[in-house]
């Protein structure tokens, strides 16, 4: 199974700021550890992050045929972006919409994703774990087929 990883903007700050809100790991720290677990499981991984919607939006549509899945932070863009949503549907991958912290748990406009309706699911609030359950649900499914 091959997995493809897609974060969102300002996820490259990550472990350099606001470390209440999303923790010590850093983007790079939480690579390793999905590769190190994906790697386990025989899981390929190809992990990139994207401070651009349009870059998020040709990286899903270039998915398709290339990859089994899609874990997706969108960050911010989850709270606005048609773009993605449609990307998303248009390709047809089985897609999980994950998030470092609870989203429902923080302001009122981080509860709404335009992205969710076509998402396989949604993991919030899990911190580092997030990205790891994920690529567990990817495993679980897999093996259902
Ligand atoms: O909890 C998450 O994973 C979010 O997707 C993070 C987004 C936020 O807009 C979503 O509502 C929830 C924000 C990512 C910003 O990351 C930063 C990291 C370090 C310092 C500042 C921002």
């Amino acid at each position: 199974m091959k997995l493809l990883y897609l974060n969102g903007p300002n996820l490259n700050l990550l472990g350099t700021r606001e470390p209440g809100v999303y923790g010590k790991a850093t983007l790079a720290d939480i690579e390793s550890l999905v590769r190190q677990r994906a790697a386990r499981s025989g899981v390929e991984i190809d992990f990139r992050q994207s401070n651009l919607e349009g870059e998020l939006v040709t990286w899903i549509q270039q998915a398709r045929g290339q990859f089994d899945g899609i874990v997706l932070n969108a960050a911010a863009y989850t709270h606005t972006s048609i773009a993605l949503r449609d990307a998303i549907s248009a390709v047809g991958l089985p897609t999980i919409e994950i998030h470092l912290s609870n989203v429902h748990a923080r302001e009122e406009f981080r509860h709404r994703s335009l992205i969710a309706p076509v998402c396989r699911g949604q993991i919030t609030g899990f911190g580092v774990n997030s990205y790891l359950l994920a690529l567990e649900a990817f495993i679980i499914d897999n093996g259902d087929k």
